[in-house]
């Protein structure tokens, strides 16, 4: 693990006078914990915190605690506010407010994908680990900051959804150590396990429903995606498309898996899965990036344009990987 990057970034962390974390738009378990587990335990250390999720709390971590105090926008920022953008693979993750934090002199970047470049003025940026939530454990043991039962459940979540349930590769003893040490505070897996994977609204079934009936399969069988117009989300009541995409994922025979989601802008929000294949990097050829087998790109619309372009990137990696590259 990153000793040093976490002992320098405790440093700058207790000195600020204000801090403002931040998180990346269209957030995961592992954006809304890490930011929650962070943003808590330095509040109860009596800490001047905001913490900002450009996208609110989807409604499966509304059951986090702290959720209330979470913000939408920043104010003005002074240059002394030290802001710590977390899970972000790039500044531009945090959407429209980049505009407000971009040039800002004390950004610390705390993130796990293997695609981050650095942006921040200090870096702890391990791929190596399974989720930023296990990276801002690592950070309040230099803080020698109190693990509470709250910040606790928050960095759970956050291991949790990361590692697909402690089933993805990513899944290490180190990961488990983790969770060992915020089980010995009180977090109760099941409790979780029900909020975030078992309990849904009506809308979101509906929504499963209605994007598996536009499920459509290529490339014999080894690709399968999901599109989704605007309409859909509209007429289903909802925006979530959380775990969607484990649909088409989990065919047998399935290499990679793709969704399509048609934004409100017009934008398509390409998500990526693989088995084998480096996703990473066709997200990456089109400006997003991930992790090797889950990774996130945005593309211009319209939806069948963005499809077929990336369909067709898509097909010519399986084929290359087919032919042994
Ligand atoms: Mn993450």
């Amino acid at each position: 693990m990153k000793g040093e990057e976490a002992r320098t970034i405790a440093g700058i962390v207790l000195k600020a006078s204000e801090l403002v974390l931040l998180c990346h738009v269209d957030p995961d378990g592992d954006a809304i914990g890490s930011l929650l587990g962070l943003g808590l335990a330095l509040k109860a250390a009596g800490r001047r915190v905001s913490m900002v999720s450009p996208d609110g709390i989807p409604p499966s971590y509304a059951f986090l605690p702290g959720v209330d105090e979470v913000e939408r926008t920043i104010g003005e920022l002074g240059d002394a506010t030290v802001v710590i953008v977390l899970d972000c693979g790039d500044l531009d993750r945090v959407g429209a407010l980049r505009e407000k934090v971009a040039g800002h002199p004390l950004i610390l970047n705390i993130d796990h994908h293997p695609t981050n470049g650095g942006f921040g003025r200090y870096n702890l940026v391990d791929p190596q680990a399974a989720a930023t939530a296990e990276l801002v454990l690592l950070l309040l043991d230099y803080l020698e900051l109190p693990l509470s039962l709250p910040v606790a459940i928050c960095l759970y979540t956050g291991l949790h959804t990361d590692t697909g349930g402690f089933r993805y590769e990513n899944t290490s003893p180190q990961v488990h150590r983790a969770a060992e040490r915020l089980l010995k505070v009180g977090v109760k897996p099941w409790e979780i396990a029900d909020f975030v994977y078992d309990t849904k609204p009506l809308a979101q079934v509906l929504l499963i429903k209605e994007a598996l009936s536009r499920l459509k399969l290529g490339c014999a069988g080894r690709l399968a995606w999901i599109s989704l117009p605007r309409s859909v989300l509209r007429d289903c009541g909802t925006d979530d498309t959380s775990g969607l995409i484990n649909y088409p994922r989990m065919i047998a025979g399935v290499e990679v898996a793709l969704l399509f989601k048609e934004t409100e802008e017009g934008t398509v929000r390409v998500g990526l899965r693989s088995r084998h294949v480096d996703v990473s990097r066709l997200a990456l050829r089109f400006g997003g990036g991930g992790h090797a087998r889950a990774a996130g790109c945005t593309l211009a619309g319209p939806l069948e344009k963005a499809e077929e372009i990336m369909i067709k990137a898509a097909e010519q990696v399986l084929e290359e990987e087919l032919a042994g590259e």
